[in-house]
């Protein structure tokens, strides 16, 4: 029997939110003794975080949970058709309950610094408080979009008002009446937002940088028939959306937007517009995604949509996106965003044509313009997909930290799950894994990892690590898929956070797969059915 040193827990997950809850479940049932730890007071991940006025999914209560346990599926009750932050967070609770998590989940505690041993085979994760502790497997459930980032404008720190990032909202709430208030930042973040506190505030000053093609929907409570059809086909349901391209629940488009007529072509969008939020984007017409003649045709019925609903023309105008293509950014489902430009209150400044030049101890400026403010919300993004893991210490093999092996080598992993140097150490929803509906590839990842971990266990094997040929194969899998789309091209002229271009100075590349979840999953299978190839192995010493 092979014997390396012995430490405190097998498996070390930071992040309590969807990811760190079904590690925790998949890997206890692996029989590994398992430790959950988060920074936060709370566990929920995203959703403990992102307290934002209006804050709720994009993706329909049907596919957005978990199917893997039967008592949480027949108990839980969805009450909206898009669940509000709340009641995600009360369905995360839910789960650690029903699933007797908690006694494995240890909150406000942050992790500044891993470092893998090699000769005792094993993490030495030191916390913020001092402490340190070891651990077999480290596994990071840190989200891809949990590192946010404000914006540098000069003179930022000088406002003298109240100041807040969506990703940062105060526990007990803003209250805006009577205020001056002022946005920047319209991403899927910004725009639940604005329709939300710009009727409570006097004023509300929109500052707009690129637009979005925003999808607009209805949120209707989900009935007792519908929950009813949920269990009953719960997991039909979940292999749909694991088939999807987006991991989404949804019927296959048919034609292509370029084959029918354009009286069709305005009927199927029209239909499909009205089924609202990610309808449009994925049931439309098969290339949406992936031929910029078709992606331009629906980013016009937007545009058209737009101009119907906003009264301004002027104002119609600035709100439609012109620099880049429907699917160029993350489309976001929108709650009577566009409408809410017809009260009174509500002011659209453009700053893509004129800069904010800087924030004062009063306001905003723009084009030599002050806007006085009382609040000054921003919704500006995240630092996505690295932003966590290089934010605190990685150290593997030879000290070199992830931070350093990706700056100095672009990003690179095995199917987003393993990095060559970085033995024993896990992501779900790590660099290059799916860009679609996340609670459904996290579900499997935990699976997928499960399922190694007990085969390595079984063949007597304590160490794994993807090989370096591995990372290369996947960067190139990556690339292609990537350039196979829309999002490449566009998303890089619309400055989109999955090509890295939302931060200053971060390396333009790649960094999520978006070949399509169905196939993401081919490769997870196949590469398990063939023995795990592309990972490299050891075994312990034999003890005496
Ligand atoms: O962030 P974003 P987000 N001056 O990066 C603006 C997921 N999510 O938090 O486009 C002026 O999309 C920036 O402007 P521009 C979802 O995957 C999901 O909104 O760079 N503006 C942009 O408007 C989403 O895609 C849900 O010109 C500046 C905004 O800030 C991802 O999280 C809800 C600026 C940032 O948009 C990120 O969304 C929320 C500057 N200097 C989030 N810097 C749901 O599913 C940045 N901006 C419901």
């Amino acid at each position: 029997m092979s014997h390396s040193t012995p430490t405190d827990y097998d498996a070390l997950v930071i992040g309590a939110g969807f990811s760190g809850l079904a590690m925790l479940h998949h890997l206890r049932e692996a029989g590994l003794k398992t430790h959950v730890i988060d920074g936060a007071d709370g566990i929920g991940g995203t959703w403990w975080i992102n307290r934002y006025p209006g804050v709720r999914t994009d993706s329909e209560y049907s596919y957005y949970s978990f199917s893997f346990s039967q008592a949480v599926r027949e108990e839980w009750v969805w009450k909206q058709r898009y669940p509000s932050g709340e009641e995600v967070l009360a369905y995360l609770n839910f789960v650690a309950d029903h699933l007797d998590l908690r006694n494995d989940i240890e909150l406000n505690t942050f992790v500044e610094r891993a470092v893998y041993r090699e000769t005792e085979n094993l993490w030495e994760v030191s916390y913020r408080d001092g402490r340190t502790v070891s651990t077999r497997f480290l596994i990071s459930g840190m989200g891809v979009l949990s590192q946010p980032v404000f914006p540098a404008i000069t003179g930022l720190d000088s406002f003298a008002g109240e100041k807040y990032h969506a990703a940062r909202w105060p526990r007990e709430g803003v209250d805006f009446s009577g205020k001056r208030v002022g946005i920047i930042g319209l991403g899927a973040s910004g725009i639940q937002i604005v329709p939300v506190v710009a009727p409570q505030a006097k004023e509300f000053v929109v500052f707009q940088r690129t637009p979005n093609y925003i999808v607009e929907t209805s949120n209707d409570a989900v009935t007792a028939d519908q929950m009813q059809h949920l269990r009953d086909n719960y997991d039909a349901i979940f292999e749909k959306a694991a088939r999807h391209p987006f991991a989404v629940a949804m019927e296959p488009a048919e034609y292509s937007a370029l084959e029918v007529s354009a009286e069709e072509r305005q009927r199927i969008f029209e239909s499909k517009w009205n089924e609202g939020g990610f309808h449009f984007a994925n049931e439309c017409f098969t290339d949406l995604a992936s031929d910029p003649e078709a992606s331009e045709l629906a980013a016009e019925f937007i545009r058209g949509k737009i101009r119907e609903t906003v009264q301004d023309p002027e104002t119609a105008e600035l709100l439609c996106p012109k620099t880049y293509s429907f699917n160029g950014k993350r489309v976001p489902t929108g709650h009577n965003y566009y409408s809410t430009f017809n009260l009174d209150t509500v002011r659209l400044v453009d700053t893509l044509a004129t800069p904010i030049t800087e924030i004062t101890e009063r306001g905003v400026v723009v084009d030599g313009t002050e806007y006085e403010l009382d609040v000054l919300i921003f919704a500006t993004g995240f630092d996505a997909m690295t932003g966590t893991l290089t934010a605190i210490d990685i150290v593997g093999r030879d000290g070199r930290t992830l931070s350093e092996k990706w700056a100095d080598e672009g990003l690179k992993s095995n199917l987003g799950i393993s990095v060559h140097g970085f033995p024993n150490f896990f992501m779900s929803l790590g660099v290059q894994t799916p860009y679609a509906n996340l609670v459904v590839p996290i579900q499997m990842g935990a699976q997928w990892l499960q399922s190694f971990l007990m085969w390595a266990k079984e063949s007597g094997i304590d160490r794994l690590e993807a090989t370096p040929e591995s990372e290369e194969t996947w960067r190139d899998e990556t690339e292609r898929a990537a350039k196979a789309t829309v999002m490449y091209e566009e998303g890089k002229k619309a400055g989109a956070w999955f090509m890295g271009d939302n931060i200053p100075g971060k390396r333009e590349e790649v960094n999520v797969y978006m070949g399509g979840h169905g196939t993401y999953q081919d490769f997870c299978r196949a590469e398990a059915e063939a023995g795990y190839p592309t990972f490299q192995f050891q075994t312990s010493p034999v003890s005496a």
